[in-house]
């Protein structure tokens, strides 16, 4: 009797310990792109989303975000949702906009006053209808992040008027709203890989860039471009983005924890925004940058 319940213990032990590997086995991980450094407010973010994804799907679902652009460049990766190569990442509405037009609408020049004034855009019906245009594209927008706002940098000297920037050959992200914006302004717009600007400014293959100052900062174009115009030209927001069809394989219960977890993400990463923009503010002045800000922006 007794080496019965014995054996009868022992296997109920060890189909529980199977059963806990199949669980384990189950957990699907998602692959999170990213563009930007470990420490850079979006990439914070995209880490707390997918742990919050794992706490809020009970472990079924785990993430691991690929920091740096590991995963290949905004453009590539962008068309990796179509293969459902990346389960989830942070684009910027300029590059989704070469997919869905209808996204070059928020990133358009001086569209917005404030990134009050944007997130109330985004967080409403807009953000809705921009989510159903990247559809066809295989992603659905949870939720929306801040890329702050863009201004003109320069190696060799201040951009203060459109006059200075003729002759000029400005990098841009690649992507038409940033050529079509930048050749406006009257310069040259030279799209390339945010990867390859440090190298291009200090061979004098490009004059100067433009990016917000987090971005400015962690990628050190600073050591290179001493210049900086705040003219804030455009307002370009990103977008917390998962596939379409991972998003229509969930549950309800497990659709409406990865909405929660994208809004928290998203608040987080507005946050963040803020210190980083004066943290990074004060590393340009410390290194000698000169920033001018725009005030007649007219
Ligand atoms: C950063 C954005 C990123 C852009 C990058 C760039 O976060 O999405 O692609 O600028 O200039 O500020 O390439």
């Amino acid at each position: 009797m007794s080496i019965f319940w014995k054996s009868g213990r022992l296997a109920i032990l060890a189909s529980g310990a199977i059963l806990g590997l199949a669980v384990n086995a189950d957990a699907r991980e998602l692959r999170g792109w990213n563009l930007h450094v470990p420490d850079y407010p979006g990439s914070i973010a995209l880490e707390e989303f997918a742990d919050a994804v794992e706490a809020g799907t009970e472990g079924r679902f785990t993430g691991s975000v690929y920091h740096n652009g590991q995963l290949g460049d905004q453009r590539f990766a962008i068309e990796q949702f179509a293969f459902d190569g990346i389960d989830f990442a942070a684009f910027s509405g300029g590059s989704l906009g070469d997919f869905a037009p209808e996204l070059n609408i928020v990133s358009m020049p001086y569209v917005f006053q404030s990134q009050d004034h944007m997130f109330k855009v985004l967080d409403g019906e807009v953000g809705e209808r921009l989510s159903a245009a990247l559809e066809p594209y295989n992603m659905v927008a949870l939720a929306w992040y801040t890329g702050g706002a863009r201004s003109f940098y320069t190696v060799k000297s201040q951009v203060a008027t459109p006059e200075d920037l003729k002759g000029l050959k400005i990098r841009v992200p690649d992507a038409d709203i940033f050529v079509a914006t930048i050749e406006a302004l009257g310069a040259n717009a030279t799209p390339l890989a945010f990867g390859e600007v440090y190298t291009s400014l200090q061979t004098g293959v490009i004059d100067g860039a433009e990016n917000n100052a987090p971005s400015f900062e962690s990628t050190r174009h600073y050591e290179v471009a001493k210049f900086y115009t705040l003219d804030e030209h455009m307002m370009v927001p990103e977008a917390l983005v998962v596939s379409k069809t991972l998003w229509d394989s969930l549950s309800p219960e497990d659709q409406t924890a990865m909405r929660a977890a994208a809004r928290a993400s998203a608040e987080t990463q507005r946050k963040l925004w803020a210190d980083r923009e004066a943290t990074s503010t004060k590393i340009l002045q410390d290194a000698g940058v000169t920033i001018v800000k725009l005030e007649d922006k007219a």
